[in-house]
């Protein structure tokens, strides 16, 4: 039998209480891997009309999962409130408000790649909440620092749909089995090089990096002579870097000059993964797990990946 999303309920306290809302995120997967395969089909490609809260264009799918998302987080009737990028403010499940746990979500990362069929993801991670459980659920409920999160993930929608996800016991990779209709454990206790071939970052930025960081990657680059990868969906970028080595970065710039990437819903999550797995995950001099969020939907700049690659980088 092949040991299926059920490994996380064995995983300690932490797993077996996590276990309903990451078998909810697996089965919001599901659902939204359908719908980009079926995208085309139904005009569902293409811009939402909307913007977000960060002034971005909403794609359509961008919409869709955001819902299906939120609606597999009710349904598990352990979340209280959700943060989403898609959503201004911090959306209450009412049904559930008296519930412990708050779920940050990227629904659909990397959705710039989706008109021309590339990877995306979902990225999420889950913390207690502070307010009492009498209480309504408060956006200071989301605040916290990676040293709170319980449990994070991402999901990769790829030539394969596949679950990485941790609750503090090391990381796990889940690959949906068409034929089982389950996330199967194809890579247990992923563990990231301690030295990666690859480097990965918008290099066509380099001239607009704030904080020195065109120098210490030219410096890098002639130090190490690592080769380049970039796919422009953390997500992807992220899983080729957790398990081939190597780093990740998105500097902040002269547009984007606190970072372009979401500390909760972005920076936390892969943070609070790579750590796991061994790697290290840095903000500008300060780990990322050690930053106290002071907005739902704040930017930082973001480096992480190997030990080696991480340090040479920003040594
Ligand atoms: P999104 O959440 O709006 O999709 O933006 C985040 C994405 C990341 O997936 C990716 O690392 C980055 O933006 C790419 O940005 P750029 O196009 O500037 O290289
Ligand atoms: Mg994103």
């Amino acid at each position: 039998m092949p040991t299926t999303l059920n490994k996380i309920a064995k995983q300690g306290d932490n797993g077996a209480t996590m276990m309903p809302i990451i078998q909810g995120v697996g089965r919001a997967a599901i659902e939204i891997a359908a719908v980009l395969r079926g995208a085309v089909f139904r005009g569902a490609l293409g811009g939402a009309g909307s913007e977000n809260v960060q002034g971005e264009q909403q794609q359509m799918l961008d919409v869709l999962s955001d819902e299906i998302f939120l609606d597999e987080m009710r349904s598990t009737g352990f979340v209280c409130a959700v943060g989403s990028e898609e959503q201004e403010e911090l959306l209450v499940i009412e049904e559930y408000s008296h519930a412990d746990y708050l779920v940050l979500v990227d629904p659909l990362d990397g959705s710039s790649n989706l008109d021309v069929d590339g990877p995306v993801g979902t990225i999420f991670s889950i913390v207690k909440r502070k307010t009492a459980n009498s209480e309504r659920p408060h956006v200071s409920d989301t605040l916290q620092s990676g040293q709170s999160v319980i449990a994070a993930g991402y999901v990769l929608y790829g030539p394969s749909l596949m679950m990485v996800c941790s609750v503090g016991a090391g990381v796990d990779g889940y690959t949906f089995n068409p034929a089982s209709a389950r996330f199967e454990l194809s890579h247990a206790d992923i563990r990231i090089p301690e030295t990666g071939g690859y480097y990965s970052v918008n290099e066509s930025n380099k001239d607009k990096w704030l904080d020195g960081m065109g120098d210490n990657l030219d410096r890098m680059k002639i130090e190490t002579g690592l080769g380049m990868r970039y796919v422009g969906a953390m997500v992807a970028d992220m899983h080729r870097t957790l398990l081939k080595g190597g780093v990740f970065l998105y500097p902040a710039d002269e547009k984007n000059t606190t970072g372009k990437l979401r500390l909760l819903y972005e920076a936390i999550p892969m943070g609070f993964v790579m750590e796991q797995a061994g790697g290290k995950a840095m903000s500008n001099g300060i780990a990322v797990m050690d930053i106290e969020p002071e907005a739902l939907h704040q930017r930082v700049p973001v480096y992480l990946g190997s030990n080696t690659n991480v340090d040479s980088l920003l040594g």
